[in-house]
Formats: C-alpha cells, sequence, structure tokens
C-alpha cells in the first residue's frame, strides 16, 4: 500500500480531514483503520488449531504494535507528521488494558504474537474483565488500589454473535465472546477470544474496589484476580474459570465438527494449551459435554481429551498451586462432580499413591494432577525450572509419566520489546547485520563479531543509544510523575509483581547499605540511580510492607543532602507494560535476585538483556541460560544455588538470626528499617512487622545471599566505569538475546506439542 492510498483510507476512517482530527479522534480512526487491515488477513488456513486457554492476556496497548505488525508503521508516523501530529501523542490516549497480573499474561500475549508471525492456526480463549488489575497510588508511603476501567466506546474488542448457555448450579448465564485481532509480523492475523456476560453491571462497585460477591450475575467479569502466584480461595474464581471453560470447551467443539470432525477424531483438529491451572476445568468439561450432549462413552471421551490438552506448569510456589474444596464444586458447578470422582477412581485403581489423587483425603481437588494425568504433554518454562519439577516437585508423577514432560523455555516477542520500545537501537543493529533479525532473532548472533565488539566507535554508538533511552526515560517520569532522575547516573532497575521470592527486600537493604556508606563518606564514582516498579496484591501483609520500606527510604535519601547527590532511591507508581517499555530500554543494570529455584523462568531478564543491560542475579529461572549464553564476563552471578536452596528446605534448618548475628554490615542494615530515621518517614506497624518478618523468618533466604550480593553490585559499579568495556558486555548481551525470541519457543512448542500445519501449507 502507498502512502496516499493509506492516507486516503485514515482520512475515511476519521471520516474527516486528518488535519482538522482532535487527538482523540485520530486515534479512534486509526483504531478502526488497523481493524479493517488486521480483518483483511484473517486467515482459515489449517485443519488442526491451536485454542491457548488463559485466565490473563497481559496484551498492553496495541496500536502501535499493530501498526509495526501491518508493516504502515513508518507511514503513518509521516503521514501524521506532515499534518503536524505526533503518533507519540495518540500513544498515551490509547487506555492499557492490563488484562493479567505480571509474567504468565504477558507471556500468554507475547505468544499470540508469535503465533500469528509464524503463520500458525491458533486462537487465544480468556475472560473480558470489565476492570484489569487495579491502578496503584502511593499515598503516606503507601499503597492505595483503584478500580482501572480500559474498555471505551471504540475499543479493540469486536462483539461477535457467539453466545452460550452456561448451566451453574441454581442459574444459567448467557455468554457472549468479543474478539481482539491479533495481527502477525508481515503475517496473518488470528484472534483472542475474551468471553463475557451480558448482565455484567459496573454500577456495583463501590467506593474504590469493593463490591458485592455473591452477585454472580453482576459481577462475574468485572475483575481480574490481583494475585500472582498467590490463590485467592474464593468461590468467584471458579465461576469465572467454569465460564471461561464451558465457553471454551462449545466453542472448540462447535469449530471441530464444523470442520467435519466426528469428535472421536478431536485430536486432528484441536490441540489445547492450559495456561496454568486456572482452565484446567476444560478437562472435565469437555468430557462431559461429550459424554452427555454428544453421546460418546466415558472412556472413549477420556480418551479423546486426554489426546488434545496439554498443560504448562509456571511456579513450584506451593501456595500458588491451585487446590480447591469439593464443597466448591458442589456449590457452583455440581454436574462437574461426577466426572471428576471417576477421573480420581481411575487414578486410584492404577496407583497407588496417595500423592497422585486428584481428590486428596481432605477433598480437596488439585487441579494440577487432572492435567497431569489427562493430558498428553506436561512442560516447564526454563530448563531449571522443568528439570525441578522432574527431580523435585512433580517427581511422582514423572516416574509414572516420564514421556509426557518437556521443557519450553520462555521468550519474548522482539516486536514489542525491541522494535516498538527501542527503535534506535533496531535501527541501528539494521545498520550493522541488516534487517534479517526481524524475521529471524537469532541473527543477531551476527553482532558477536570483532568487527563490532572491538570496534570503539560501535560500542560508543551503543552508549549514545543507551544515554538518550535514559534521557526519554527521565523526561517520561517528570513529566507524567514528577519523578527526578540524573540522567547521567547509573540507572539499576527491578520491575516485576512485588513477591518476598523475588527479593525486592535484599535490594533496599543493600540501598541501605549503600546510604550509609556513602553518609560515612564513601561515594560511588558515578552516582546511582536505582528504580523500583511493583504492585502488591492487595491482601499481601508483606508484600505492601517492602512497598512501604522502599518508599520510606526514598524519602529518608531524598532529604538528605549528603547522600542525595550520589544515590537516589526511586519506586515509579503504577508499573504496569507500558511503564515497562520505557524503563526497559534506559536499564544498565538489569536486577534479577530471585532466590535460586523459586523464578520459574523471569520474562523481563530477556527483555532487558536484549535492550543491551547487564543483569545482575542469582543462578534462577531462565537466567541460568542467560549465563550460559553470555558467559562468565558478561552477567553477575551471585548467591546460592538451587540444590543449597532445596536441601536447606528440606531440612528446615534455616535461621536468619545468625546470619544477622554474624554480619555487621547485614545487621546494621536490618536495623536501619527500624531506625528514628525511618520511623519518622512510614508506619512503625509496618516497618516493624517487616522488621520482625525478616529478622525471624526471612523464608526466601535474604540474609545468607547477602554478603554476595553486596559484593557483585559493587563489582558491576565498578566494571561501569569502563565505558567501552561495559558497551563489549551491551554488545555480547544483545547479541545472544534471539534464543529468547518467543518465536524460538513457540516453533518448539509447535514441533513438539501442536504439531499444526505451517503456514505454508494452503
Ligand atoms: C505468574 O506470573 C507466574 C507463575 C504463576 O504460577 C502465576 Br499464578 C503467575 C510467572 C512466573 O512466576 C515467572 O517466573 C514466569 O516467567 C512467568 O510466569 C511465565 O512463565
Amino acid at each position: 500500500m502507498n502512502q496516499n492510498q493509506l492516507e486516503q483510507m485514515l482520512t475515511e476512517a476519521c471520516k474527516k480531514d486528518i488535519s482538522s482530527c482532535t487527538d482523540k479522534e485520530l486515534y479512534t480512526g486509526l483504531l478502526c483503520l488497523v481493524n479493517k487491515l488486521s480483518k483483511g488477513r484473517e486467515s482459515v488456513r489449517g485443519k488442526k488449531k491451536l485454542y491457548y486457554i488463559s485466565a490473563e492476556f497481559l496484551i498492553g496497548k496495541l496500536l502501535s504494535n499493530n501498526m509495526i505488525n501491518l508493516g504502515i508503521y513508518s507511514q503513518v508516523k509521516s503521514i501524521l507528521a506532515s499534518r503536524g501530529k505526533d503518533l507519540s501523542v495518540l500513544e498515551e490516549l490509547e487506555p492499557e488494558p492490563s488484562l493479567g497480573n505480571g509474567g504468565l499474561g504477558r507471556l500468554a500475549a507475547c505468544f499470540l504474537d508469535s503465533i500469528a508471525t509464524l503463520g500458525l492456526n491458533g486462537d487465544g480463549i480468556g475472560l473480558n474483565y470489565h476492570f484489569g488489575l487495579f491502578r496503584q497510588l502511593f499515598r503516606d508511603n503507601l499503597q492505595n488500589e483503584e478500580p482501572n476501567p480500559w474498555m471505551e466506546n471504540t475499543s479493540w474488542l469486536n462483539k461477535t454473535n457467539v453466545t452460550y448457555q452456561i448451566p451453574y448450579r441454581n442459574f444459567t448465564l448467557t455468554s457472549r465472546m468479543y474478539d481482539i485481532e491479533v495481527t502477525g509480523y508481515d503475517n496473518r492475523t488470528n484472534k483472542l477470544h475474551l468471553f463475557d456476560v451480558e448482565t455484567v453491571d459496573e454500577s456495583i462497585v463501590e467506593d474504590g474496589i469493593s463490591f458485592d460477591k455473591t452477585d454472580i450475575r453482576k459481577n462475574l467479569t468485572l475483575f481480574l484476580y490481583p494475585d500472582d502466584s498467590d490463590r485467592a480461595g474464593q468461590i468467584l474464581r471458579i465461576y469465572q474459570q467454569y465460564f471461561m471453560v464451558s465457553n471454551a470447551a462449545r466453542l472448540i467443539l462447535s469449530e471441530a465438527a464444523a470442520k467435519g470432525s466426528t469428535l472421536y477424531d478431536l485430536p486432528d483438529y484441536a490441540v489445547i494449551q492450559i495456561n496454568d491451572t486456572h482452565p484446567t476445568m476444560v478437562i472435565p468439561e469437555l468430557i462431559r459435554l461429550l459424554t452427555t450432549e454428544h453421546g460418546m462413552e466415558m472412556d472413549d471421551a477420556i480418551q479423546v481429551v486426554t489426546d488434545t490438552c496439554a498443560y504448562t506448569n509456571h511456579t513450584i510456589l506451593a501456595e500458588a498451586l491451585e487446590t480447591w474444596p469439593m464443597d466448591y464444586f458442589k456449590e457452583a458447578v455440581p454436574q462437574l462432580i461426577p466426572i471428576m470422582e471417576v477421573l480420581d477412581d481411575k487414578v486410584r485403581r492404577k496407583f497407588d499413591d496417595p500423592s497422585v489423587y486428584i481428590i486428596d483425603k481432605g477433598d480437596r481437588v488439585h487441579m494440577a494432577h487432572i492435567d497431569i494425568h489427562y493430558g498428553f504433554s506436561v512442560n516447564g518454562v526454563a530448563a531449571l525450572h522443568t528439570d525441578i519439577l522432574k527431580k523435585n516437585e512433580l517427581n511422582n508423577f514423572y516416574r509414572l509419566y516420564p514421556e509426557k514432560f518437556n521443557n519450553k523455555t520462555n521468550g519474548i516477542t522482539f516486536r514489542r520489546w525491541l522494535l516498538h520500545c527501542n527503535p534506535q537501537l533496531a535501527d541501528y543493529i539494521s545498520e550493522l547485520i541488516g534487517d534479517g533479525f526481524k524475521k529471524d532473532a537469532f541473527e543477531l548472533k551476527k553482532l558477536d563479531d570483532r568487527a563490532f565488539t572491538a570496534n570503539i566507535k560501535t560500542l560508543h554508538r551503543l552508549l549514545a543509544i543507551k544515554d538518550s533511552k535514559k534521557q526519554e526515560l527521565a523526561d517520561y517520569l517528570k513529566e507524567t510523575q514528577d519523578i527526578d532522575i540524573d540522567p547521567k547516573s547509573i540507572f539499576d532497575i527491578q520491575v516485576k509483581r512485588l513477591h518476598e521470592y523475588k527479593r525486592q527486600q535484599m535490594n533496599a537493604l543493600y540501598l541501605i547499605h549503600k546510604y550509609l556508606e556513602i553518609k560515612r563518606g564513601s561515594r560511588p564514582v558515578t552516582p546511582i540511580t536505582a528504580i523500583f516498579g511493583a504492585k502488591a496484591a492487595p491482601a499481601y501483609t508483606i508484600a505492601k510492607d517492602i512497598i512501604h520500606m522502599i518508599l520510606c527510604l526514598r524519602q529518608v535519601i531524598d532529604s538528605d543532602p549528603d547522600v542525595k547527590p550520589w544515590l537516589n532511591v526511586v519506586m515509579v507508581n503504577n508499573y504496569n507494560v507500558s511503564l515497562a517499555e520505557k524503563l526497559i530500554p534506559a536499564c544498565d543494570i538489569s536486577e534479577q535476585i530471585s532466590l535460586a529455584s523459586k523464578e520459574a523462568s523471569g520474562t523481563s531478564n530477556m527483555k532487558f538483556m536484549l535492550n543491551g543491560a547487564v543483569t545482575l542475579g542469582t543462578d534462577d529461572g531462565a537466567n541460568v541460560e542467560i549465563h550460559e549464553l553470555v558467559g562468565d564476563d558478561n552477567i553477575y552471578i551471585f548467591g546460592e544455588s538451587s540444590e543449597t536452596v532445596i536441601r536447606r528446605y528440606a531440612e528446615g534448618s534455616y535461621c536468619s538470626r545468625s546470619y544477622y548475628e554474624a554480619d555487621p554490615d547485614l545487621k546494621e542494615a536490618v536495623d536501619f528499617i527500624i531506625s528514628p530515621a525511618m520511623t519518622a518517614a512510614g508506619s512503625v506497624e509496618h516497618l516493624e512487622r517487616l522488621y520482625n518478618e525478616l529478622l525471624n523468618k526471612d523464608w526466601f533466604m535474604t540474609f545468607p545471599d547477602f554478603k554476595a550480593y553486596c559484593q557483585a553490585r559493587e563489582q558491576a559499579l565498578s566494571d561501569y566505569e569502563n565505558r567501552t568495556a561495559w558497551a563489549r558486555k551491551m554488545l555480547i548481551n544483545i547479541s545472544k538475546a534471539g534464543y529468547f525470541s518467543s518465536d524460538r519457543t513457540i516453533e518448539e512448542y509447535n514441533r513438539d506439542i501442536w504439531k499444526l500445519d505451517t503456514g505454508l501449507v494452503p
């Protein structure tokens, strides 16, 4: 399409001349145009189809990414510029659909992009939450939550005429399917199907975020659960999950039947990827529909469903593995109970090991057990994670079904996390190695060549690009959050959900230590800016206390003229995908400091690396694979190994206080949490609770790693001073990032699990 045609189409979509449009009108016009162009690329190619079912799709803003994938981004940008309009201003008008909590939801979104980009026949299925993850506000150095509506009159949602009757114990809900177009980079358009109920009533949300939890008709799809790796334990969640999977099951069966399936051959027409255990009820629901509505024998139905479903595990944290009391099912979806009893009974007849039963002796249903017995594939999300599943967490299952277990190391879409968020870097890479890497990320390897790694000019161009992204971030934070950061300082960033296992508290302990050192006169060569971004689940007390500690520390340092010029601690407000796109390209040091064995993979580690940040981290999750790829010289790895950690948990002998007594630096930093300076900035109650938690429990073992962490961080800071050597580390990191393209991940899912026709087959 040429520029004139595009301009004509945009004018039509806006229904008036571009120059006379308001920014909002232009945004809406562009949205409609992009939607129309995307629909033109919808494809029904392929007999077999993937259904990626997930309770979360953290898709982020779509306008610019869709334009990049449609290949019209630069044309549109220049059309707008010629009329005195700025695309980045329009981008700010788009609300972010925050239909996910963190990594798991963002992964699902990256996967949809890659599935379409690879030309695979695959759609996402989820729920249309009216309010995304809460908006975070800080008041009195504490986190407050506000509702986060995102749907506007013109949005990416396309209403369809697909509706189903979804039965619950004592009422039936009418569902409706809404579709979001998912356009691949220079390839086909698939769909994200989001189901909703028409009776949802946003007005029942009073004073912020409380609402009548019992009126399911009105509240079913109001909220995304604001938990990440923490189960809510509420029956509304069962209603939501069942709604999602019952709709999914009906859609899948009807699409297969329409293509000629007898349903006995369902696995030739459909493969279902179950993203964590939230969609697990799709297994009994499909079996129920096949037996009660399609006349299939129970054993046949079980076989067909088992051959269709594959499960991805995303965590080994015990508190995140869903188990539901049978009573909840009785109350909400009693129709599933006879099915689940049959499934459990078969397991009991076959194996005499209670640890693999579906229904335990306390009458709780173990959702992951359903997936493993009645699915054909179980995968972890990074090599270390899968190993731990096999050797520890799921060892009893691995011994029963070794052939089902496989690893699929996570990945990220390079369209969003490089081309869109860092066009300056993408352009420079193209200048060096051509733009083949945009289609085949492994081509980034070409950067690991002495022509570049030993070239001072190249290395300093890289530094200049980093500087410009740091300046952009500084300007943005000043304008939007009134936060001052010095673009000439070192940007050290930890952004992710607030969770004790991710150990933001250990980062904060280092910063206290550094603050006290600077106060004693030992100043860093280059000033340091330590940036946090994190939401805490509203009911997660200690997580909120950690946020409080960080915000108080920020205030203490900010009002200390001796230290302020050298150390700046900031916590950005309302961390989300859009902010990530601005923070990540500006980062020098990427904090990936989870307790070894606890972070299944991590995906921001990959985004940072791709944008030329150097990782400071533990040998955990995908950090292990980053470490292997870049080598010891281009990453800072510290801390105890996952084996040591796992052994220490098994022994149950960990005592944080003995580390505190033995290390004066650590003791000083921990004591500072309840010092007069800190309690003057905040609440004694919160600070003392955190202090006691660390001293008496420290469940995620920050104390044993504290010293090694401080040393590694100091090493990184001192290495930063040799700018050329540092730039070389940046370049090596970028050059090895190709492995972490979600295109690679999806190719592996397809090769080993889904086995879909590739896009080339007519
Ligand atoms: C979530 O975001 C993840 C795991 C969960 O069990 C839930 Br619930 C939510 C994350 C892991 O913590 C990350 O390590 C991983 O990278 C991500 O899922 C994607 O696999």
